[in-house]
C-alpha cells in the first residue's frame, strides 16, 4: 500500500505579499488586475474571502464586494522563486514529487516512512519546513492515492492536515457527501447531465446502477467513475517525461559586443554541455544556439550533427557554425547552447561498456531528481517568462 501527499499552499500569491508587507496580514488583500481596469483577482486573503471574492472573479467584482481591500499587481518572480523553495523542500523528504501547479504537488513517500516516519509524521515535518523557511502556510492531504490525498488537502483550509482514513467502508463514507463536481475529469457538461438525473453527490454516483451510469456516461466513464466514487485510484506520482535536452547559458552581466568575447564564452558552454552529455552516457545528434540581445530579443538556431557525436571538439565546432549563421550586429546580453535528439549508443553502434565509469551511488534518484527540476521549470515557465536569471546560475561570468 502507498502513502500519498497532496500539499497545496494557502492563499498562495495573497500570503506571500502578507509575508513580505507585514502591515497587510489580517487584511483583505487582493492580488490581479487593479480594479479600475478590466481583468481578473488571482487570488486572494482568506480575510477577503470572507466578502465572496475568489480567483478569476472580475477585479471590478471583487472592489465592489471589498472596497478597503489592499489590490495588489502580480509578481510572479517572487512567486516563482517561493515554488522553487517549496519544491526543494518536497525533494529533501522524497525523489518522488510531482509538481502540479506553482503551489501545488504530489509526493509519493512511501519510501521514505522508514527514514522520517508515517505519512502523518511527514506532513508535520513538511509543513514545519515549509513554514520555517518560507514563513507560509499549506495544507496537506494524506491518503494511500492521489485521487483522495487532492481531496483531502482541501477540507480544512488554510493550514490544513487531513488523513484519509484506508479501509474501503470508511473510504466510502468519507466521499459520500461531497458534491460530484468535486471528482476529477467531471466537467460542467458531464455534472449537468448527472445532476439531470439526479445524481448530485459521490454518494448517488456510488448508488447508481452500472446500467443507468453507462448510459450517462459511456462504458469506459462509468466504470473509471465508479472507481473514483468507491476512492480507488491507481495511477502513479510521476514526473512528466519530455524530450531530453542538454543546455547551458550564460546571461553576462553587461551586454557583450566584443565578438572574441561571446566566442570565448561560447566555446566554453559547448564543453561544459559535452561534459555533461558524456557523463549522462548520451550522444547527441542535434545541436541548438540561443543568442538574446541587449533589447531581449531572442534568437535560436539548430542543425543536425554529421553523427552523433559527445566530444568537445564536435561539439565546439558546432558551436561556431552555428554563430556564423547569426552575425552578432548588436551586443549580446545572453548566449546558450545545447544538445538534444540523445541517444545512448554512438551513431548504430552497439553501446562499449564502459569498465571506468565512475558510476554514482544511486543513478536512479539522480535522474529523478534531474527529471524533477525539468518539471519544475516547465510549470513555472507556463507562468510567463521572465527574464531574471536564476540565482544559482553558475555560468555567471567573472
Ligand atoms: P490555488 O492553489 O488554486 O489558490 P490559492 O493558493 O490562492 O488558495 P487556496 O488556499 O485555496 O489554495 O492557486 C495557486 C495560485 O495560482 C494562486 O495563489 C494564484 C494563482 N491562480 C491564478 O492566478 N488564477 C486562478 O484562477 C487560480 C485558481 C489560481
Ligand atoms: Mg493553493
Amino acid at each position: 500500500m502507498r502513502t500519498i501527499l497532496h500539499i497545496d499552499m494557502d492563499a498562495f500569491f495573497a500570503a506571500i505579499e502578507q509575508h513580505d508587507c507585514p502591515e497587510l496580514r489580517g487584511k483583505p488583500v487582493v492580488v490581479g488586475s487593479p480594479p479600475d481596469r478590466r481583468g481578473v483577482v488571482s487570488t486572494c486573503s482568506y480575510e477577503a474571502r470572507k466578502f465572496g471574492i475568489h480567483s478569476a472573479m472580475p477585479s471590478r467584482t471583487a472592489y465592489q464586494r471589498c472596497p478597503h481591500a489592499v489590490f495588489l499587481p502580480v509578481r510572479m518572480h517572487r512567486y516563482k522563486e517561493v515554488s522553487r523553495q517549496i519544491m526543494v523542500i518536497f525533494e529533501s523528504f522524497t525523489p518522488d514529487v510531482e509538481p502540479v501547479s506553482i503551489d501545488e504537488a504530489f509526493l509519493d513517500v512511501t519510501g521514505a516512512e522508514r527514514l522520517f516516519g508515517t505519512g502523518p509524521e511527514i506532513a508535520v515535518k513538511i509543513k514545519a519546513a515549509i513554514l520555517q523557511e518560507t514563513g507560509l502556510t499549506c495544507s496537506v492531504g494524506i491518503a494511500r492515492n492521489k485521487f483522495l490525498a487532492k481531496i483531502a488537502s482541501d477540507m480544512q483550509k488554510p493550514d490544513g492536515l487531513t488523513v484519509v482514513p484506508s479501509d474501503p467502508e470508511a473510504i466510502r463514507r468519507f466521499l459520500a457527501p461531497l458534491p460530484i463536481g468535486r471528482m476529477w475529469g467531471i466537467g460542467k457538461v458531464t455534472r449537468t447531465r448527472l445532476e439531470k438525473n439526479g445524481i448530485r453527490t459521490v454518494e448517488d454516483l456510488q448508488n447508481a446502477s452500472a446500467g443507468n451510469l453507462t448510459r450517462l456516461l459511456g462504458p469506459a466513464g462509468a466504470e473509471s467513475f465508479r472507481r473514483l466514487a468507491f476512492g480507488e485510484d491507481d495511477r502513479p506520482v510521476a514526473i512528466e517525461e519530455r524530450e531530453k535536452s542538454i543546455s547551458n547559458e550564460t546571461t553576462f552581466d553587461k551586454d557583450v559586443s566584443d565578438p572574441e568575447m561571446i566566442r570565448a564564452q561560447l566555446l566554453y558552454l559547448a564543453e561544459k554541455v559535452a561534459r555533461r552529455t558524456r557523463a549522462a552516457g548520451y550522444y547527441a545528434r542535434t545541436a541548438h544556439l540561443k543568442v538574446r540581445w541587449s533589447d531581449f530579443e531572442t534568437v535560436t538556431r539548430q542543425q543536425q550533427m554529421p553523427r552523433a557525436a559527445c566530444d568537445d571538439v564536435t561539439f565546439r565546432e558546432q558551436a561556431l557554425e552555428l554563430l556564423a549563421k547569426i552575425p552578432p550586429h548588436r551586443a549580446v546580453r545572453l548566449i546558450g547552447f545545447g544538445v538534444s535528439r540523445l541517444q545512448e549508443t554512438p551513431a548504430g553502434e552497439p553501446a562499449q561498456l564502459d569498465l571506468f565509469s565512475d558510476k554514482t551511488d544511486d543513478p536512479e534518484r539522480a535522474e529523478k531528481r534531474e527529471k524533477l527540476s525539468r518539471a519544475v521549470d516547465r510549470i513555472l515557465e507556463k507562468y510567463g517568462r521572465d527574464s531574471i536569471r536564476r540565482a544559482s546560475d553558475p555560468d555567471k561570468p567573472g
